[in-house]
């Protein structure tokens, strides 16, 4: 943990620029800005960034969304449209420079763009950045910048209803919610979050407003307009630079200089011509430091500083540079592993999980919560993080703390769950939108490997939606709708991706990052088979099958799967009133938007454990049972890392309250699930399978280097009671090795013959320290005899570490402990199970603001027993 805490801190104080320019003035248009109903004549305050939901809330018009079912009073707010304003004022010595731009990061969506009542730009992709130049428009004194944004669902029925066929679409779009016109699903012709339009984890809330940050930039002479990195390295590193100058002056006279942490290693005169010049830069680094991903070494950065100079004027530009290769391996299902990325030329199990955006307001997710959430996904040994397709390309920010933290990234492009059009105006708006993304992510280090859509090949041929489109369209339609994915997903995006490859320059370069058309499928265009590609498995959940089934459905490369959870009683409170507490309440039932979702949690639980005793134990006991099953996927997944290279599970974070598949709540909250993540994600697990009633005995490394060690199992009472030690042995492993060390055959296991009263338990130790463990039931937990466990703690106050420390025992086993207080931040642990008269250490980790008083008399602690 403290680890990542000292990046946080980093982070908070040195917010890394990607292009600061001194000869260049850049001025973010944030304050002042002021929006109305378009037609209302009352102009109100407004936020930039920001969003029209936001903005209503804030001037008191909408009540909270999240609040219990708010959400349904504020259907009508997409089905207007919204103008913003904000009027700026040049001075002089701004005015005079040569030339001035005006940057939109962000618009959502459907926005005409004036300057000075003359149109300046009419944008259709919130996924885009439009630089228009506004030097013939721009005033000295005040301007007016305003910003009028259409209704989204408006617009997409204007175009769903042009078209002479329907388009399949997901029920995660919300219409009937939403109260659309005839239900019409038309999230897909908008080049929108379709997050927004709802899903089986949020709320149908459609924005509009100017998401990500307007800005003036005005600047004289030259700017460097972009600069990209490639490299090549063993001993040496070659590195070149390319820079794009835009220039409004001829001077001979200029210089470019590289600075590497700060030392000069490139000088060269330059001259400058009227417009754009790419400049190719060469310099070497002598034994070059490599990034690795987390938990195989360090995420080496080096600082890279470009100045262009001449005796008026210069412009800077810097950019981390991690140097590394990482590369995805893919075989004929002959060979295993078949599917799986290489990193510096090793094979990495990938250890990682699925990403939406944090908010259903983007707006509102602030550099502290990408640095608390990406920590926590780090702290939890993962390596890679799917920022999955219904959601956004995200802020520049998500991707530098994932280049500090180790966490590759697998981007999809913005597509799930759908079909999409494929009129030229969609296909080439959805090309520049590739470009400006693919460029713009490029540059960082954690960039593993784009993928074109998530779950549109499943749906169209596994989900039966091919042949729906037949049966009720014609097999022309169907035939169209497959060719306008073809093109999109087999020819325009991975063009983008060649074309706009780092390596596909004027030398070989070996930093790929790849494409890969569909999550999931076994090759383009094949849908998902096991055997080769990747997989999202969702027979646990959806199918009901049981949680064992982890044992066996195992692909190469596991990037989805899942269970849902309640969020904790704390957070409850913060969506929902007494009056609320009870599972098919209105309000629990409208936070939970999967169709079959806690109906499912109950079923699961039923199998599982006993009735809980009321609602706040429904809530904990949800959380137990998630987060045990996810860890029996996880484990199995790495034991068959001789095939399976990779684990992504559904999900990690929530962009609402309410009932999700997410181990950390909208809150911040870790569930069961991250906690136990943690523990099944660390470098050398042990674990364990029944097969054919025989228990097997495994232990996983992702070490570079052999490991060694001991294992002990032994049979535990659970009440502590002649505890048998029964077996021992030493385990050797090589480098990545996942190995069965130990087979107890069924006839030795009735040995134990209170299977009600006693549980197994394994430990690993390396030099003598436990280093991963796990408890064994014979039975489930509902058939098991546990008594109260007693638990008793001791707090000690650390005031100079901001920490309380809790030194937990119990008198019998108890499952699950769960330590609440007041406290805003997470545990050290949590949710863990405790043997009979073990000690067991957890650190409350307390923010500057909190004090230590009334957190030590909030903390509750219970496990199990005190839930059923
Ligand atoms: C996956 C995702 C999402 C969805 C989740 C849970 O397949 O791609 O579309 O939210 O399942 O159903």
């Amino acid at each position: 943990m403290q680890k990542f805490l000292l990046i946080y801190f980093i982070f908070l104080f040195s917010l890394p620029i990607l292009l600061s320019q001194s000869s260049v003035l850049e001025r973010k248009l944030h304050t002042n800005w002021t929006f109305q109903e378009k037609n209302s004549n009352k102009w109100f305050p407004a936020a930039v960034p920001g969003c029209v939901h936001t903005d209503l809330m804030t001037n008191g018009i909408i009540e909270d969304p999240f609040y219990r079912l708010n959400e349904s009073k504020v259907q009508w707010v997409d089905k207007k449209d919204w103008i913003y304003q904000n009027i700026f004022e040049t001075n002089e010595d701004e005015i005079e420079l040569q030339n001035h731009e005006l940057r939109f990061e962000g618009l959502d969506t459907y926005a005409k763009v004036y300057l000075n009542d003359i149109i300046i730009l009419e944008s259709n992709n919130m996924h885009r950045t439009y630089n228009v130049d506004v030097k013939p428009f721009l005033k000295k004194g005040k301007n007016t910048l305003r910003i009028v944004l259409e209704s989204p669902i408006k617009k997409g029925l204007e175009l769903y209803n042009l078209l002479d066929y329907t388009i399949p679409v997901s029920a995660n779009d919300q219409a009937e919610r939403g109260e659309v016109e005839g239900e019409k699903r038309v999230n897909v012709f908008t080049r929108k979050a379709a997050y927004h339009y709802g899903w089986d984890w949020g709320p149908r809330l459609v924005t509009s407003g100017i998401w990500r940050p307007v800005s003036l930039i005005s600047w004289n002479d030259f700017r460097i307009k972009d600069f990209n990195i490639k490299y090549t390295f063993d001993s040496l590193a070659y590195i070149s630079v390319n820079t794009t100058i835009e220039s409004s002056i001829k001077t001979p006279n200029a210089n470019i200089i590289i600075k590497l942490n700060e030392s000069i290693v490139y000088n060269s005169q330059l001259n400058l011509v009227l417009g754009e010049k790419k400049h190719v830069s060469y310099f070497k680094i002598d034994n070059p430091k490599l990034w690795w991903p987390n938990g195989m070494g360090e995420q080496y950065l080096y600082d890279v500083k470009l100045e262009l100079v001449n005796k008026k004027d210069k412009a800077l530009a810097n950019q981390k540079l991690g140097l590394r290769t990482i590369a995805l391996e893919v075989k004929d299902s002959t060979q295993a592993p078949n599917f799986f990325f290489k990193v510096n030329g090793l094979p990495v199990f990938v250890k990682g999980v699925n990403y939406i955006p944090q908010d259903i307001f983007l707006p509102r997710v602030i550099n502290n919560d990408y640095i608390k959430l990406l920590s926590a996904a780090a702290d939890a040994n993962m390596n890679m993080i799917r920022v999955w397709g219904g959601g956004v390309y995200e802020d520049d920010r998500f991707y530098e703390i994932c280049d500090s933290l180790g966490l590759m990234v697998w981007q999809d492009f913005m597509f799930a769950c759908a079909m999409y059009p494929g009129d030229s105006n969609f296909l080439e708006n959805v090309r520049l939108e590739a470009i400006d993304n693919y460029n713009r992510l490029k540059k960082h280090t954690c960039m593993a490997l784009w993928c074109g859509n998530n779950e549109n090949l499943a749906a169209w041929k596994r989900w039966g939606w091919e042949n729906t489109a037949i049966k009720e369209q014609s097999q022309e339609i169907a035939d169209k709708i497959w060719h306008d994915y073809d093109t999109l997903f087999h020819h325009i995006l991975p063009k983008v991706v060649y074309d706009y490859h780092p390596e596909h320059g004027d030398i070989k370069y070996n930093i790929g990052t790849d494409y890969w058309a569909s999550s999931p499928s076994a090759a383009e265009g094949i849908p998902e088979s096991y055997k080769t590609g990747d997989t999202h498995y969702w027979g646990v959940w959806w199918g009901k099958e049981p949680f064992e089934n982890f044992n066996s459905k195992i692909s190469p490369f596991m990037s989805e799967y899942g269970f849902q959870s309640f969020t904790e009683f704390s957070s409850f409170q913060n969506f929902a009133s007494l009056e609320d507490t009870n599972m098919y309440s209105e309000v629990m039932k409208s936070h939970q938007r999967s169709s079959i979702g806690n109906a499912t949690i109950e079923e699961y639980m039923s199998r599982e454990f006993k009735k809980p005793k009321n609602f706040e134990s429904l809530l904990y006991i949800s959380q137990i049972l998630q987060a045990d099953g996810i860890r029996t996927a996880i484990e199995a997944h790495r034991r068959n890392k001789a095939t399976c290279m990779g684990s992504l599970y559904w999900q990690l974070n929530d962009c609402w309250p309410g009932a999700s598949w997410s181990g950390i709540d909208y809150y911040g909250k870790w569930k069961a699930l991250h906690y136990n993540v943690k523990n099944a994600f660390k470098p050398v697990i042990i674990s364990h399978e029944f097969i054919d009633s025989n228990l097997q005995v495994s232990v996983v490394s992702d070490l570079k280097e052999a490991f060694n060690g001991e294992v002990e199992i032994s049979l535990i009472p659970f009440n502590g009671d002649l505890i048998i030690q029964a077996w021992k042995q030493q385990v050797s492993l090589k480098p990545f090795e996942a190995s069965t060390i130990l087979t107890i055959f069924k006839s030795e296991l009735p040995k134990f013959k209170n299977k009600k009263q006693s549980y197994l338990k394994l430990v690993l130790k390396e030099k003598g320290k436990i280093i991963s463990s796990k408890n064994i039931y014979f039975l489930p937990f509902k058939d098991l005899e546990i008594a109260n466990p007693e638990i008793e703690y001791k707090a000690i106050v650390n005031k100079k570490d901001h920490k309380i420390d809790l030194i937990i025992t119990c008198k019998n086993f108890a499952k699950g402990i769960n330590i609440t207080c007041n406290s805003k931040e997470n545990f050290s642990d949590n949710f863990f199970d405790l043997d009979p008269g073990q000690l067991k250490k957890v650190s409350i980790y307390l923010n500057e603001k909190e004090n230590s008083e009334e957190i030590l008399n909030s903390i509750k602690l219970k496990s199990l027993w005190d839930g059923v």
